[in-house]
């Protein structure tokens, strides 16, 4: 049943909620539209399964035929990965999917705010959405950024990819007063590889620091969320020259084929996904299942500071 709010969250997400047990939201976009198929509902669940053999509820986040879900079921996930054309549902779309009864994948931006209301502290994410290259003109920027300066969450990624303007994002991560802190690193992660060629100022050592960093935020009064920046394993990440041939690749086939606003995250991640053979896949897969180890952790701390 959805409550007032017209949230649906099931029993064990509520439960676990409402007793201080560790919980992990994670996004829906990431299958709908960001890994192919059939392996992004495999990805999904296993995501789960990780989570739930660490003892952290997880709560994969969508929207099924108007209604929004927090918990979605194993069920819910197969259909919304392999449905006919999900809709990509960021903040604004949401209020227009319920009231037209749409299903589908819900980015970074709207996973945030919905686990937010359902009382969910932390979220795992492959990369959150930024500054994309060519904004100076287009203006596209991901409406990620200004929900995590709003959503006190702790989200964990593994940086943002450089199909973005990498640069530029942190300096919007600056204006909007998000936290970032680097796990075990003070360079931030380009997804894809272990170093961005950028610097983050700060970082955390353990779980327990980066808990400390949130119930910090909380203790001011702050608004936005903690963005953890986790970098892949040395030793799955992708060959940085590979990297930035597809990526010139990349860039050129969306600018050629006119690819803009919504549409252009899912073509770039496609092409890279295309082009190196189904390489940077896997590296996409090693990435999301590291930041939802570490975000179990993080919960898992939260949870035990009580
Ligand atoms: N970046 C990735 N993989 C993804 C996405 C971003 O490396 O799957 C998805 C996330 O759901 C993110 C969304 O919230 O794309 C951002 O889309 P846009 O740039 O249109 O805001
Ligand atoms: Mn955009």
């Amino acid at each position: 049943m959805a409550d007032a709010s017209g949230i649906r969250i099931p029993d064990r997400v509520r439960a676990a909620v409402a007793a201080g047990r560790p919980v992990v939201a994670l996004e829906s976009t990431i299958f709908t539209h960001g890994l192919p198929r059939p392996r992004n509902v495999e990805v999904a669940l296993d995501a789960e399964a990780r989570l739930r053999a660490a003892g952290v509820v997880p709560a994969t986040v969508g929207v099924v035929r108007g209604v929004p879900v927090v918990g979605l079921s194993t069920d819910e996930i197969d259909a919304l990965g392999t449905g006919e054309r999900p809709a990509k549902l960021s903040v604004r779309d949401l209020p227009v999917a319920v009231a037209h009864g749409i299903s589908g994948g819900t980015t970074v931006a709207a996973t945030a705010h919905l686990a937010h209301r359902a009382g969910v502290g932390v979220f795992a994410t492959g990369g959150v959405g930024g500054v994309h290259r060519g904004a100076r003109s287009t203006f596209d920027e991901s409406a990620d950024l200004l929900a995590l300066s709003t959503t006190p969450l702790v989200v964990v990624s593994a940086g943002v990819k450089s199909i973005l303007d990498v640069a530029a994002t942190l300096e919007r991560l600056e204006t909007l007063c998000i936290p970032v802190v680097g796990y075990r690193t003070t360079s931030f992660p380009g997804f894809y590889v272990r170093d961005s060629g950028c610097r983050v100022e700060h970082s955390a050592r353990s779980p327990r620091e980066v808990a400390d960093i949130a119930r910090a935020r909380d203790a001011l009064g702050l608004r936005s969320a903690v963005l953890l920046a986790n970098p892949v394993a040395e030793a799955a990440q992708l060959d940085p020259a590979v990297h930035a041939r597809v990526l010139a690749e990349a860039e050129e086939r969306a600018a050629a084929d006119g690819v803009v606003g919504k549409d252009l995250t899912p073509f770039l991640l496609d092409h890279f996904h295309r082009a190196t053979g189904g390489r940077s896949l896997d590296v996409n897969v090693a990435v999301y299942r590291g930041n939802v180890e570490l975000a179990g952790a993080v919960a898992t701390a939260l949870a035990g500071e009580r």
